[in-house]
């Protein structure tokens, strides 16, 4: 038997779900760099076991994943995930289901998506003013409960209805969440909201801000409408700090922040339990692009930040700011993917992560 080391790594147990199209080659990029910082920084070791769900598993079995697949992850410290979806093999609110599933079982509530811009990435706006904001998206309830009914399916009378279920207890925690991020950075909050529209859920979601902000009177508050916001972020992006929403509207505005910022492809993401009950989750937040798939060009950028984010989850706040520093530093030194306008594979540019990592 083997002497146990008087200071022995701590060791985290982390489910990768690569799924469907480019995940897996995103996925196999940032676990590259995640075992390459674990050497650089010892202290930490992360045991990884993969599970190959998705539409392949679908081919296979029949389902996209085992039906108990949930209470397999719930013993890990975090799940890592790539993407999910191939809609000319198999409908994607079938594809979609588990990560939708996972968000809600595992009460991953706040749903935080990074987006900014990085010198040497041109984005596609005039202005050249850095872009440095959150979208925080409320991941639990909202428009994505599964929740509605179809009738006179096949008939020319087909009606299809989905209800959005918003309850004072989700608002209130997602709104927490964002004031005390927004303490940690600019001290702005930015609600979307449609409640000039939608004048029950939204509504609730202007009173609960109205309510919480005189707690947080150090942050600065703005409402916007969803319209309005898309608008905003294009003109003056650089004014937006924390910005929450809805589920649906925090997926919709974080494809938008992704692109004023360069690329989808660059943007991470963290689905959080802040309670710390269940693991938490850690994607991308670009989808399988199947167009690409296989091609070996796609960003891996947006997975291995979003491995930075797992890695400061689980108490390792110095390997996450080097793995952060070193894609910063590869794409200023000129390192680029094709989305970016560069000619770097998924594999060339995790190289030249992996070089920075120690610089
Ligand atoms: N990287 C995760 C992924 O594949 N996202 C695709 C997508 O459509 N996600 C919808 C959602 O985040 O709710």
């Amino acid at each position: 038997m083997g002497v146990p080391s008087a200071n022995p790594a701590k060791s985290f147990r982390i489910a990768l779900y690569p799924g469907d199209g480019i995940g897996p080659e995103v996925v196999d990029a940032t676990l590259a760099v995640l075992q390459a910082v674990e050497q650089q920084a010892g202290g930490f070791r992360l045991e990884c076991t993969r599970f190959d769900w998705g539409i392949a598993h679908y081919e296979r079995h029949g389902v996209v994943a085992p039906e108990d697949f949930l209470a397999r992850l719930r013993g890990f410290d975090a799940v890592f995930l790539g993407a999910v979806g191939w809609p000319a093999r198999l409908p994607d609110h079938i594809t979609l289901a588990p990560l939708i599933r996972m968000r809600q079982a595992f009460d991953l509530y706040a749903c935080v998506r990074p987006a900014r811009t990085f010198p040497g990435v041109a984005g596609p706006l005039r202005s050249d003013q850095p872009i440095d904001l959150v979208v925080v998206r409320e991941n639990s309830e909202g428009e994505y409960v599964d929740n509605g009914g179809a009738f006179a399916t096949g008939t020319p009378g087909e009606i299809a209805v989905q209800s959005a279920v918003h309850t004072r207890r989700g608002v209130e925690r997602i709104m927490r969440f964002s004031f005390e991020l927004a303490r940690t950075r600019r001290r702005r909050l930015t609600m979307i909201t449609k409640s000039n529209a939608q004048r029950y859920a939204y509504v609730l979601w202007d009173k609960v801000l109205a309510e919480m902000a005189p707690g947080f009177a150090d942050v600065a508050i703005e409402k916007l409408h969803i319209d309005a916001a898309t608008l905003e972020l294009v003109r003056r992006p650089h004014t937006f700090d924390v910005v929450v929403g809805s589920n649906l509207f925090g997926d919709i505005l974080s494809d938008l922040t992704g692109g004023i910022t360069g690329s989808l492809g660059l943007n991470p993401s963290a689905n959080l339990d802040p309670s710390r009950r269940a693991p938490s989750l850690f994607e991308p937040v670009h989808g399988s692009a199947p167009d690409i798939a296989g091609q070996g060009i796609a960003n891996p950028a947006g997975a291995i930040l979003s491995g930075a984010m797992m890695l400061e989850w689980l108490g390792e706040a110095v390997a996450a700011a080097t793995v952060r520093r070193a894609v910063g530093r590869a794409f200023s030194d000129g390192c680029l993917t094709p989305d970016i306008g560069g000619k770097l594979t998924t594999t060339g540019l995790t190289t030249e992560v992996i070089r920075r990592l120690d610089a």
